[in-house]
């Protein structure tokens, strides 16, 4: 009998478990349907990104000699589920078993479980840490701190390890880093791919269906295939790298991408491999190309964040989207969804995400995600903004991200404290103050910026629960040897405030 190999969107590579596992007869399934397009209103840009990749993959494969059946969103009789997809190309085909690749979402996962035909699935060995790997070295540990599973990664991976020591001795050098930056127009930016044929049907289909989804489709400049995609990692490599540590941490208004190297979409997608843009970064420091605390800094984000956020979403199930520690419950703000606000750093974060589907780390973790978490927006909703307006976003990567890290909805298994911060790290970090109609340095008035307001009012709420932790009781004593009158002003100002921007007003 014929077996068919499903490949999701997000499994484009030609090393992927599943075709590896490819006999002689067997159809490759791949399918674009409105299931995976619709779970959440995707940025156009994420849509046409995948859908783009997709047809060339499938294409490749062909060319590969692979059989392929391939449906496209509106072919006649796509059952626009991955599920209905595999049922009727069994029938087409006469198949009697499918080989997958473990999907990196539960929804699917259950979906391939419980469907009527025998599936395989595949351990996803693209990841460098398996769900075992991940289970043995959380197991019996009070705190899953992603530092300790990083040096584990170090050390298995053999990366910046001279021997059994880590190169230069030190294991992570974020001391050198955290620079706020300076405008540069000499920075170089990651290459831009004009659209080609492919693309461009892509981007009419997806104006056409998906064209009211918040985000600009046009222009659109992302690398669509493989050889796109070592191109950007080159590219970054070779102009970026050096730079990469020290800014990481700096947001400017004129320059959304600052030295990030903006491979996520790629490495999510399966056009790169994390293995080989980590040996790309080792190699770049090992011909002295580029320092250590930025090679470091970098292949950390991948083996140590990225891996260790997979790990926690497969280890803590199905329910942890839906956590809620701090039982947040405000709706989230129109201003999310492009609705205007004169806080000029949410206005620059929420735009470039509008134009580009993208924002660097800190723009998402203490710009937008310290908003929300000051604000008491509901996990669930902020989850699903995140999960919606980014070209990287999978919900094995986006809801730790978002749960854990930054809404800290799962209680501290991510993070041992909330990142919060008042508008002082903002200032600190990048120039977006500077332009803004709120004061940086005002505390309460008309001027005050919200982030100073909403810090105190969200320290204070939960000062129950925070002040048990070592890490931040001190900062308790700076709020009660406050006069009371200002106490009660900035408590009575956050409430004000957030009565106003529920109630849709331009805050
Ligand atoms: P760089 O800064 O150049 O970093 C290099 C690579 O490291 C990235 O491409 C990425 O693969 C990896 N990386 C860095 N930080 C993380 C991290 N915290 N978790 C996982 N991988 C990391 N990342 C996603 O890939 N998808 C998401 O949906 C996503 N949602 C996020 C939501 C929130 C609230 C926050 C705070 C972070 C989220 N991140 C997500 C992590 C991080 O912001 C992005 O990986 C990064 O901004 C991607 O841009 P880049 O490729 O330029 O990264
Ligand atoms: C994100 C996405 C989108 C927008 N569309 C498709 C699709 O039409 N077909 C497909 O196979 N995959 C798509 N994906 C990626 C899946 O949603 C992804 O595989 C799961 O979320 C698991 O990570
Ligand atoms: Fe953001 Fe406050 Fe700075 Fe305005 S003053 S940009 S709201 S941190």
């Amino acid at each position: 009998m014929t077996r068919l190999i499903l490949v999701l969107g997000d499994q484009l590579s030609r090393d992927v478990a599943c075709l590896r596992a490819a006999q002689d007869g067997d159809v490759v399934v791949m399918a674009e349907v409105m299931d995976e397009a619709g779970y959440v209103r995707h940025h156009p840009k994420k849509i046409a990104f995948l859908f783009a990749a997709m047809r060339k993959f499938a294409a490749e494969l062909q060319d590969a000699g692979f059989r392929v059946a391939y449906t496209r969103l509106d072919d006649a009789g796509n059952s626009q589920k991955i599920g209905g997809e595999l049922l009727r190309r069994a029938a087409q085909f006469e198949a009697d078993e499918v080989i997958a690749t473990e999907p990196g979402e539960w929804r699917l996962i259950d979906m391939l479980t419980y469907l009527p035909i025998k599936v395989r699935q595949l351990p996803d060995d693209r990841f460098l840490a398996s769900h075992a790997d991940f289970e043995a070295w959380a197991k019996d540990r009070k705190e899953l701190r992603m530092e300790w599973f990083y040096r584990e990664m170090r050390r298995k991976t053999g990366l910046l390890m001279d021997g059994d020591q880590p190169a230069g001795g030190q294991w992570n050098y974020d001391h050198d880093n955290r620079k706020p930056a300076q405008a540069d127009m000499l920075r170089q930016q990651p290459p831009s791919f004009d659209p080609d044929a492919v693309t461009q049907e892509v981007l009419d289909l997806v104006e056409a269906r998906f064209g009211d989804n918040f985000g600009d489709l046009r222009p659109f400049g992302y690398a669509t295939d493989r050889d796109g995609a070592l191109k950007a990692l080159h590219h970054f490599i070779r102009h970026s790298l050096d730079m990469f540590g020290p800014y990481q941490d700096a947001m400017l208004q004129d320059d959304p991408l600052l030295h990030h190297s903006v491979l996520s979409p790629y490495l999510n997608a399966g056009l790169l491999l994390p293995r080989e843009v980590c040996e790309a970064a080792a190699s770049a420091y090992a011909d002295g190309k580029v320092r250590l605390n930025s090679a470091e800094g970098f292949i950390r984000q991948i083996i140590g964040w990225r891996e260790y956020m997979r790990g926690i979403y497969f280890l803590e199930g199905p329910d942890y989207t839906s956590r809620n520690a701090l039982n947040h419950q405000r709706k989230l703000p129109w201003l999310y969804w492009g609705g205007a606000t004169k806080m000029a750093c949410m206005a620059a974060a929420i735009g470039q995400t509008r134009r580009l589907a993208y924002a660097h780390h800190i723009q998402r973790l203490m710009v937008t995600g310290n908003f929300a978490l000051l604000a008491g927006i509901d996990p669930a909703e902020v989850h699903e903004w995140y999960l919606s307006v980014y070209i990287d976003a999978y919900e094995w990567v986006e809801a730790p991200n978002t749960i854990g890290m930054s809404q800290f909805a799962d209680g501290g298994i991510v993070g041992s404290k909330p990142y919060v911060s008042s508008g002082n790290y903002i200032n600190k970090m990048s120039d977006y103050c500077r332009g803004c109609d709120y004061s940086v340095s005002a505390r309460t008035g008309e001027k005050a910026c919200p982030f100073n307001l909403l810090y105190w009012d969200f320290m204070i709420r939960h000062r129950d629960r925070l002040e048990a932790n070592p890490r931040i009781s001190r900062i308790y004593g700076n709020w009660d040897r406050m006069d009371e009158d200002k106490r009660r002003t900035i408590r009575a100002e956050a409430a004000d405030f957030l009565r106003r921007m529920s109630e849709g007003e331009r805050v």
